[in-house]
């Protein structure tokens, strides 16, 4: 008899655990610190993420695929209404649910809005997740995982676990991983071995150029950006060990006024967000490229049903 029959050795797990929580709560970056690599951008900027996005983690006695979810909030625009059912869709087929609320953040009526949604799925287990724990003290950490108790105990939701992490300090991370996996189901791997996420590449590098295009810009603009991937070509004509490829990307805003602000003083800004993303595509890509942005306008993109879904949404 082989290892893996044995009586003793626990059975291969494998299932999906999402993560919801409002805009800002660090989804994203407790998305790549489990995945080991960025498969999800993140900013300091609310409502970045804008569908779901899968990572995968591979351990020898489980897979776990990670949802990470954009922030669930009040919508104001179609883009948010649409944001807010993928949420909810996701966190329907999922085995679990990650219900992250920052520790620097009071528990506010966002969290509980959220929480009082949870309380209705009665067959998922829930996990509160306290994110951002090397922003706190031990006092404040130790009130926030009080509050989230009571808040469970309030609207009826037993969580499975309660668990303070911090992504960017590296703090409770693989803990977290070891207290998801006992909650999905016995079955064999569901993505091959050495995926990492299912995200189209296309989709990868528009991503990468709207994290490079969110940093720095203000108010309403973070909201106002899109980017679409047209093309992306081999350059002809290159030798063998020193290929090219070509991308050209549209940066799309929703009004001209906006232009101006994101191509920066002759070109500076524009120049700044491709050489920033480039260097990540390059990374994610394993290839040189040559990056060519345009910036467009699509009027009132986020209301206009049309446009959004010219834009994948
Ligand atoms: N100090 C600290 N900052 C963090 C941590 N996790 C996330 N952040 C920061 O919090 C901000 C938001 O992080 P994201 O991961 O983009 O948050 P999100 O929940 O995915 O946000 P949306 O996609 O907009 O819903 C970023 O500036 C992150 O760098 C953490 O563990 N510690
Ligand atoms: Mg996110």
């Amino acid at each position: 008899m082989d290892n893996a029959s044995s009586p003793t050795q626990a059975p291969h797990r494998a299932g999906f655990a999402c993560f919801v929580g409002r805009p800002n709560a660090g989804k994203s970056t407790l998305t790549n610190a489990l995945v080991g690599t960025k498969v999800a951008i993140t900013s300091s900027r609310p409502q970045t993420t804008r569908h779901t996005v899968r990572g995968i983690v591979h351990r020898p006695d489980a897979q776990l695929v990670l949802v990470d979810t954009p922030g669930l909030h009040k919508p104001r625009t179609l883009l948010g209404e649409r944001l807010n059912d993928v949420v909810r869709t996701t966190w329907a087929e999922v085995d679990v649910i990650g219900f992250c609320l920052p520790a620097d953040q009071k528990l506010g009526p966002g969290d509980r809005f959220i929480a009082a949604e949870l309380a209705k799925i009665k067959k998922t287990p829930k996990v509160a997740i306290v994110t951002k724990t090397d922003l706190v003290d031990s006092k404040t950490l130790a009130e926030q995982l009080l509050a989230v108790d009571r808040l469970g105990q309030e609207l009826g939701i037993e969580w499975a676990e309660i668990i303070p992490v911090s992504a960017v300090g590296d703090k409770q991370v693989s803990l977290l991983s070891d207290l998801l996996v006992p909650l999905l189901p016995k079955s064999p791997p569901l993505y091959p071995e050495g995926d990492l996420t299912d995200e189209p590449e296309q989709v990868m590098v528009a991503e990468l150029i709207r994290e490079a295009a969110l940093e720095g810009v203000r108010d309403e603009l973070p909201h106002s950006i899109a980017v679409v991937v047209e093309e992306m070509l081999p350059r002809e004509g290159r030798p063998e060990n020193k290929p090219l490829l070509d991308i050209h990307a549209n940066v799309y805003i929703e009004r001209p006024s906006q232009k101006g602000i994101i191509i920066g003083p002759k070109g500076a800004r524009l120049k700044e967000v491709g050489m920033r993303s480039r260097k990540h595509i390059e990374a994610l890509l394993g290839t040189p490229v040559f990056l060519d942005l345009h910036v467009k306008v699509a009027k009132d993109w986020q209301r206009d049903p049309k446009q959004l879904r010219k834009l994948g949404f």
